[in-house]
């Protein structure tokens, strides 16, 4: 168990002070938790919202399937991925980048739910909106090696992530590689945002839970990051 954990908090503690949410729609009133320069709001959505979520994420892999992306190497990754809005996050033999259509089906990206906006408007401290979300599905085995998000052509804007499903072992790093990082576990509802000093810091997920949570009946994890992308 973290240390700082504002779900043990009585409910008058986790009302004091800071309301990232004024207008209440996302659930968690507490004040984020920081390791390593990146926010961490634990019990940020309740069950429904995260349901709701749910609903939103089934509607967009119905019309943008998941796909296993290829990475540059020519190895399979173990996270399935999709996207939504303006631009969505694709690897191939070519490399990383943000494309304006699935690799598959040739179509635009469906736009980004409201619900997930919501989480934006709440957190990012940012006015402008993002244009690019991008929905990773975890299996069993998936996991997802330390790495920068890098390919976005501007950081001054936040990267916000959202966990639904099973616990995730999350690692934070440094801007370098070899710097010490601290993990901690990701539970569903928990919202994280990557934005200042820790932009560019090196991050990955070491193994989920498999089975830890009831929200996806048939188990694994779904992480949802949302971004403000250049057009190239
Ligand atoms: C994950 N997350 O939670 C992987 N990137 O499955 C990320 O790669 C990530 O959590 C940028 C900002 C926050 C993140
Ligand atoms: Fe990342």
């Amino acid at each position: 168990m973290p240390k700082h954990d504002p779900s043990s908090m009585s409910p008058s503690e986790r009302g004091q002070g800071h309301d990232p949410d004024p207008s209440g729609e996302t659930a968690s009133t507490a004040p984020p938790v920081t390791i390593r320069g990146f926010l961490l709001y634990r019990d940020f959505l309740d069950r429904a919202k995260q349901e709701a979520m749910v609903t939103d994420l089934r509607a967009i892999a119905g019309e943008a399937p998941f796909l296993r992306p290829m990475t540059a190497w020519g190895k399979p990754m173990s996270v399935q991925m999709t996207s939504a809005g303006r631009l969505g996050w694709v690897t191939d033999r070519r490399g990383y980048r943000y494309e304006p259509r699935h690799p598959g089906t040739g179509e635009a990206w469906p736009a980004i739910p409201d619900s997930i906006l919501a989480v934006w408007r709440a957190v990012s401290g940012s006015t402008q909106m993002p244009n690019s979300c991008l929905v990773n599905f975890y299996g069993e085995a998936a996991r997802m090696g330390l790495h920068q998000d890098k390919d976005e052509g501007d950081f001054r804007f936040p990267v916000v992530s959202l966990s639904l499903g099973d616990e995730a072992l999350f690692r934070m790093g440094g801007t370098k590689r070899e710097e010490r990082t601290e993990s901690v576990w990701l539970r569903s509802g928990d919202v994280v945002v990557m934005g200042g000093a820790a932009r560019l810091a090196y991050h990955g997920i070491d193994r989920i839970r498999f089975g830890s949570s009831t929200l996806l009946p048939k188990g694994g994890r779904i992480n949802v990051t949302l971004r403000c992308v250049t057009s190239s």
